[in-house]
């Protein structure tokens, strides 16, 4: 069985077993869904695409909290079971900033330990979409860097270690708007600043992931190569649906896919994932998984509007991607 690299250390671990009933799929969902509403904050519109990571004993995360004038904020949040989050009225404000960087309003973090500190990515809106880049220690004072890429860029996320000294980050160039199109890139930094190297990845297929795709959690390492769950869009009569599936890349090759699962993962089809500001929208940011590298617990923003928690098996994921996959 390949095992992935714990990312839980002493952390809490959020868990529910498989229900008993039948199910045709891999991945459920946490049975008291959606776990963080959309009033969570008394200034919040909705709460969704966010981002957690073990901290000590506990986990923090950053949450992409819209306010209700429908701007997208960051905020800081803590929690001691992974389900119950407490999150900071105030959004992020940075302690430092990378002379003339912009911060006007950010969506979508996602959230890594890399050597000594967290990494922030998020879509930082500096005279379009592109990807912020800021860390912190202690998930109080946060230090923001340039802008990794020029706009028009979305769906950052950085390897959880470096390859010969260089970091490696995937993100999808697109357009200033709801782009109708997609693929996954990767680029290479020795210093988190200067970016290069770029690499192509993937690009939309089929189906549930014809229009676009675009990575989500942070990859995680397994002996059979870095999981990539990754949000694939399809774009229907009624407008565009976002499932996520899953992909295998090289390890130390990221940029070589090497088995991809023609069928989602999960796709919207509970009233929260339905129904809301955008309908029809499964977007994962973060992924945990136990200290035996065995259970994963999934984060993701349901219909742009609150917070769901789906879990699975990584052994039968990853047995899944390589025995369906097209590649
Ligand atoms: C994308 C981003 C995501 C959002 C998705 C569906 O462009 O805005 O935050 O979940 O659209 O609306």
């Amino acid at each position: 069985m390949p095992n992935a690299t714990p990312t839980s250390g002493t952390a809490p671990f959020p868990w529910e077993d498989r229900p008993t009933q039948p199910s045709p799929h891999l991945l459920w969902r946490y049975s008291g869904n959606p776990i963080i509403g959309r009033d969570h904050l008394p200034t919040s519109n909705s709460v969704f695409n966010s981002a957690v990571v073990p901290f000590g004993d506990r986990l923090a995360g950053v949450f992409r909290c819209d306010d209700r004038a429908r701007k997208q904020c960051l905020h800081v949040g803590f929690s001691d079971d992974g389900i119950r989050w407490d999150l900071r009225q105030d959004e992020i404000k940075f302690a430092s900033q990378a002379k003339g960087v912009r911060y006007h309003a950010g969506y979508d973090p996602r959230v890594v330990f890399i050597d000594d500190r967290y990494w922030v990515q998020w879509c930082n809106l500096d005279h379009g979409p592109t990807i912020g880049l800021a860390w912190t220690q202690d998930f109080e004072a946060f230090h923001q860097l340039d802008n990794a890429f020029l706009p028009f860029n979305r769906n950052g996320v950085l390897f959880p270690r470096t390859f010969d000294g260089e970091y490696v980050m995937l993100s999808r160039p697109s357009d200033n708007g709801h782009t109708p199109f997609g693929d996954i890139w990767l680029s290479r930094s020795p210093d988190l600043t200067y970016w290069g190297r770029h690499r192509w990845v993937m690009r939309p297929t089929g189906g549930w992931q014809s229009t676009k795709v675009g990575a989500g959690p942070t990859p995680i390492e397994t002996e059979a190569g870095w999981l990539l769950i990754y949000h694939g869009v399809s774009t229907s009569c009624n407008g565009m649906v976002y499932s996520f599936g899953a992909a295998l890349l090289d390890l130390d090759q990221p940029w070589v896919v090497r088995a991809r699962a023609w069928e989602y993962l999960m796709c919207p089809r509970e009233i929260y994932e339905c129904v809301g500001d955008v309908p029809n929208v499964v977007f994962p940011c973060a992924a945990l998984t136990d200290a035996d590298g065995e259970r994963l617990a999934i984060y993701y923003g349901a219909a742009d509007t609150v917070t769901g928690l789906a879990f699975g098996y990584l052994p039968e994921i990853i047995d899944w991607v390589q025995r369906t996959s097209v590649v």
